[in-house]
């Protein structure tokens, strides 16, 4: 399930964080997402960017945490919670959750907190790992699958400027799934993958890709290191290790205070909405 509300935000750099409280959870994972587009009741959700690892039952042992949602441990990134869009207008702030124990009282979450930060992800370099599933693409012997994406918006650096075959992946060890590590500096990217350089190229499914003009390529916001979820080529990324959203898989108990924003930058919403139905927090603020 997931929890979220709509934010009129300036392009700039931000920090998101909350209190949150569980014990003795298992099975069960927590994120939180940004994204220039809403949730859709009744399909899975993952945002532009997500920005907060809370808590993952399989790659985070700690099942027991009241404090502040960033200071689980369960976030590897160098700055957790904190993210930048690159352009104005209402995002979405989406807290999404599955598993099968919430422990014993429940995951509370309070105190939902957007605001701007003066983090600097200008000038960095980070590492991105790309791979994608071909299974399902017949490869001959000599074939080699390439990574195709734009410069960065400094004019150098990023993703090869759609260049053809300047990057390549590999498939070393022969299991269909092609990888990559790149270095680039902090900054959004689209891209997709093709086969011998542009001699064939994936079409991107518009649900988990970014539509620019007539074309849809994949998206990432890089301003930490990141690995990219596997995708079939020419398909989404399967979501691990929760899985689609299951409506019947409801926290059983949940708490809301406020949720405030820092001066001029964004604004109090009135609505909370739980994954499409608004009703049951509406007025708060
Ligand atoms: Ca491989």
């Amino acid at each position: 399930m997931a929890l979220y509300t709509a934010v009129e935000l300036e392009a700039g750099v931000y920090a998101f964080d909350m209190d949150i409280s569980y014990n003795g959870i298992s099975n069960v994972w927590g994120e939180v997402y940004i994204s220039s587009s809403a949730p859709v009741p009744g399909e899975d959700f993952f945002g532009d960017q997500q920005i907060l690892n809370v808590y993952n039952a399989w790659s985070c042992s700690k099942i027991v945490h009241t404090g502040k949602a960033t200071a689980t441990g369960c976030d590897t990134q160098a700055l957790p919670g904190q993210f930048a869009v690159d352009a104005s207008g209402t995002y979405y702030l989406v807290f999404k959750t599955g598993g099968n124990s919430y422990g014993t009282s429940g995951i509370v979450l309070d105190n939902w907190h957007l605001a701007p930060s003066d983090a600097d992800f200008s000038s960095q370099n980070y590492a991105v790992s790309l791979s994608v599933d071909m299974s399902s693409e017949p490869l001959a012997t000599n074939d080699t699958v390439y990574v195709n994406g734009t410069k960065h918006s400094s004019g150098t650096g990023g993703f090869g400027d759609w260049c053809g075959n300047c990057i390549a992946m590999n498939d070393d060890d022969g299991d269909n799934i092609w990888r990559v590590d790149l270095n680039v500096p902090s900054g959004s990217y689209e891209y997709k993958f093709t086969i011998n350089g542009w001699e064939s190229e994936e079409s991107v499914p518009a649900g988990c890709g970014v539509t620019t003009d007539q074309f849809v390529n994949r998206g990432v916001v890089v301003l930490a290191d990141v690995v990219v979820p596997t995708s079939e080529y020419g398909g989404c990324a399967v979501q691990q290790p929760g899985g689609p959203i299951d409506s019947q898989n409801m926290l059983p108990y949940f708490q809301f205070s406020l949720l405030c924003c820092g001066v001029n930058k964004c604004r109090k919403p009135l609505v909370l909405h739980v994954y499409g139905e608004p009703a049951l927090f509406e007025g708060l603020d």
